[in-house]
């Protein structure tokens, strides 16, 4: 187990102080409780509720298990009536929704047809270190990679993203970000919802400048400073669509969300208020459903969770809110319940078994403070762009040194580690899953979201292969300013 009950509330639901927090005139908190900044677009906004919220494109493995994705440029239609160049997946935004089934390993090919170096990273997932998207292992402009991965874990929804030393931020931003579907075919005889009622939403803000362009504020290279505590876009995406709706049956659906904002924190909930009932985490279905009436995700957590629209009437217009945003910002889409319709699904009261990790088997606890540090004047490492004098986000008070661990697990032990923070920082690892406790049961997480009131405290099965891994908070501007630490596992 691990979090007392003040740090339950606080990954389930806590709201950061509205006092935002400065250092060198840099603001680093937003009064919704993001850490970050806003840019305003330049762009007049779209009407909410009026496109239709578009499936996310399949890519299915062939029967050897390859799959490929070329990331490239392409001129898409995000604005209505706009063209918006993204760098994306096979030219998607979000990138193709990759269906793969438990303990079938996938070898998917990236090529990268930009003129940047890409990396790719498979979030939450299993994988050997030479396949995990360290970010100095590039894939070079006009060059590709194959990535092996095992997927030999639990059924989760992941996703795979870019990770590219000093530019995820960036990158992700423009496009390379895509959904997972890991299935365990054990799980259809839950009877949860499936088929068309079956819904992974991929949740990004975005700004636009005049020429309904993506804006990220680049200068010199690195991130204008003003955002360097997070870039919080004005315009909310669903599955790349801005406010989007959807007719829905009178009848229960199964959402697997993502919060792939680049920094921006959510408080999901339904408007009429109903009860969200989470399924699922980062790493797969929970012990047993949890009713709750709102829904905290941090950059980079997935939820899943099933909303039953038989409890609306046919006719009634449901909001999915956000709760800790501002303005247009306090909307995410809209469900309209359109008709009446049968429904064999249900929600079983035994999800799955999720084992207490007993803490007597910790062999090793380790403290992590996730603030901001110093300055770096001709500090470490080949990062360009980032301007030195002012200060990084830091781990320990160190700043990222790709190749110098910050420590060193064994395979095949358990050890403890605790959190403290500044502002919120969703902390992510790479290889490890984190034991949580959440509403008294056991549950597994990549991704914790960390505020500066809490102190979070995990158990983490050190499991898999051997090498090198990171550790890094998942706000990418934080990441891309220095707050990631080398580990290895021997
Ligand atoms: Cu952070």
């Amino acid at each position: 187990m691990s979090l007392s009950r003040r740090q339950l509330f606080t990954l389930s639901g806590g709201i950061v102080s509205g006092v935002g927090l400065t250092a060198c005139g840099l603001a680093l908190t937003s009064p919704g409780g993001s850490t970050g900044a806003l840019l305003p677009s330049r762009v007049p906004l779209p009407a909410p509720f009026v496109t239709e919220l578009p499936r996310l494109t399949p890519l299915r493995p062939d029967r050897d298990g390859r799959a490929r994705v070329t990331v490239r440029r392409k001129g898409i239609e995000i604005l209505p009536g706009r063209t918006t160049e993204i760098a994306g997946y096979d030219g998607l935004f979000p990138g193709p929704t990759i269906e793969a089934t438990k303990g079938d390993p996938l070898a998917l090919t990236v090529r990268n047809e930009l003129d940047v170096p890409v990396v790719n990273h498979l979030h939450g997932g299993v994988t050997r270190p030479e396949h995990d998207g360290y970010p100095t292992d590039l894939v070079q402009p006009g060059r590709e990679r194959e990535y092996r991965y095992p997927l030999d874990q639990r059924a989760a929804t992941l996703w795979y993203h870019d990770h590219a030393m000093d530019r995820t931020g960036p990158n992700v931003y423009a496009g390379m970000a895509g959904a997972v579907v890991l299935r365990d075919p054990a799980e259809v005889d839950l009877g949860l919802p499936r088929g068309e009622r079956e819904l992974t939403l991929v949740l990004t803000d975005r700004s636009f400048g005049e020429d309904a362009e993506l804006v990220y504020p680049v200068v010199d290279g690195a991130i204008d400073h003003r955002y360097h505590g997070g870039l919080l876009g004005d315009v909310m995406l669903v599955n790349g669509t801005p406010w989007p709706r959807l007719d829905v049956d009178a009848a229960r659906y199964r959402l697997r969300i993502l919060n792939a904002c680049n920094a921006r924190r959510l408080e999901l909930a339904l408007d009429p208020g109903q009860d969200i009932v989470q399924v699922g985490t980062d790493q797969g279905l929970l012990t047993k459903p949890h009713h709750r009436s709102t829904l905290t995700l941090a950059p980079a957590e997935r939820a899943d969770v099933v909303i039953d629209f038989s409890q609306y009437g046919v006719g009634e217009q449901v909001t999915l809110v956000n709760r800790l945003g501002d303005g247009a910002m306090a909307q995410v889409m809209r469900l309209d319940v359109a008709r009446r319709a049968t429904d064999d699904s249900h929600v079983p009261e035994r999800l799955s078994t999720i084992e207490r990790i007993d803490p007597s088997l910790v062999v090793t606890t380790r403290d992590f403070h996730l603030a901001l540090g110093q300055p770096m004047p001709g500090g470490h490492g080949s990062h360009s762009g980032n301007d030195r004098s002012l200060p990084m986000w830091s781990i320990n008070g160190q700043p990222y040194r790709p190749g110098e661990d910050l420590f060193g697990a064994e395979l095949g032990t358990v050890e403890r580690w605790r959190f403290t923070t500044d502002v919120h920082h969703p902390v992510h690892a790479h290889l490890v899953h984190f034991q949580v406790d959440q509403d008294g049961a056991p549950a597994w997480k990549d991704t914790i979201d960390i505020g500066p009131t809490s102190r979070a405290e995990v158990l983490v099965p050190i499991e898999g292969f051997r090498g090198r891994y990171v550790l890094h908070c998942h706000n990418l501007e934080h990441e891309d300013r220095m707050m990631m630490a080398d580990f290895s596992v021997g």
